[in-house]
């Protein structure tokens, strides 16, 4: 086992459900944590909880992962000791809207793809060629098991999340020869924020997702990846799929009457 104990951790969207779930597990094993979301105040109200949880520091940017130009700026701004960064999670992501694509709304398209897709390569450009050069990192990209399976009213999330795994896979290959490991960790339902930002705010909707069944929760995902990349460093481990033992995949659950 790798520990992680005084690396820079990298978590993009870590304001809410998996990404703050995954900020507290690398607080407890010591990690030093860099943290961005777009609600800096909810980054900030984390900060003593994850200091008393363990982290070795931690460093808090507001960051829309969407805007090229100030993710470039965020990156060159960081303090001197936060550059050198080992792991990186792209987890910053969100579905919007459930409907026909003939039908839904363009602009919740462009929201999915520019955040789940262009978000996520944006970062991962600004941060791999430190990590190529100091022959050291790993890069964590949050998928989902929408990648798998296309579901009704889903097609443009699920293609966001193809994307994701086609990107994993090609970054992967391009870092062949470099120690920088690449995994993808692929979800099904895991009971945060997600729904409700899905349905524009409705938590009723929302809470029908998760109704009779249990749920991942975000340290559920959090485990996964800690154990991807407390792995030996010759071993990379390309996709951890996870659901809650009440999913099949994308369209057969069990729901508790
Ligand atoms: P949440 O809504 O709870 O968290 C999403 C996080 O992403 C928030 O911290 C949010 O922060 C951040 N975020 C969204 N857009 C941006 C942006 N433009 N710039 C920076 N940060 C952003 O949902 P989850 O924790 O469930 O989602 C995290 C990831 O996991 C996503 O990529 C999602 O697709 C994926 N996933 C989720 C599953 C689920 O069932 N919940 C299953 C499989 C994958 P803020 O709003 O403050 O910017
Ligand atoms: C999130 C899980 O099943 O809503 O990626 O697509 S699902």
């Amino acid at each position: 086992m790798q520990p992680v104990r005084g690396n820079i951790v990298f978590i993009t969207g870590a304001s809410s459900g998996i990404g703050a779930a995954t900020a507290l597990t690398f607080a407890q094993q010591g990690a030093r944590l860099l943290l961005c979301a777009r609600r800096i105040q909810r980054l900030e109200a984390m900060r003593e909880e994850l200091l008393s949880a363990g982290a070795e520091a931690i460093h808090l940017f507001q960051l829309d992962v969407r805007d090229r130009a100030a993710v470039n700026q965020a990156i060159a701004d960081l303090p001197d000791e936060w550059t050198a960064v080992d792991i990186l999670v792209n987890n910053a992501g969100l579905a919007r809207g459930m409907g026909k694509m003939h039908e839904n709304d363009p602009d919740d398209w462009d929201e999915m793809i520019d955040t789940n897709v262009k978000g996520l390569l944006y970062v991962t450009r600004a941060i791999v060629p430190g990590m190529v050069a100091r022959k050291r990192g790993h890069v964590v990209n949050m998928g989902s098991t929408a990648t798998y399976n296309t579901y009704a009213n889903g097609g443009v999330y699920c293609a966001s999340k193809a994307a994701e795994k086609s990107i994993s896979e090609g970054l992967k290959i391009d870092l062949l020869g470099t120690p920088v490991r690449v995994t993808t960790i692929d979800p099904g339902m895991v009971e945060t924020e997600f729904s409700k930002v899905r349905f524009h705010g409705d938590e009723a909707t929302a809470a029908k997702v998760y109704q009779n069944i249990t749920p991942l929760t975000g340290e559920d995902i959090a485990d996964a990846i800690l154990w991807a990349v407390t792995r030996p460093a010759h071993v990379n481990i390309h996709t951890i799929v996870l659901t809650t033992i009440d999913q099949g995949n994308a369209y057969y659950f069990h729901r508790h009457t």
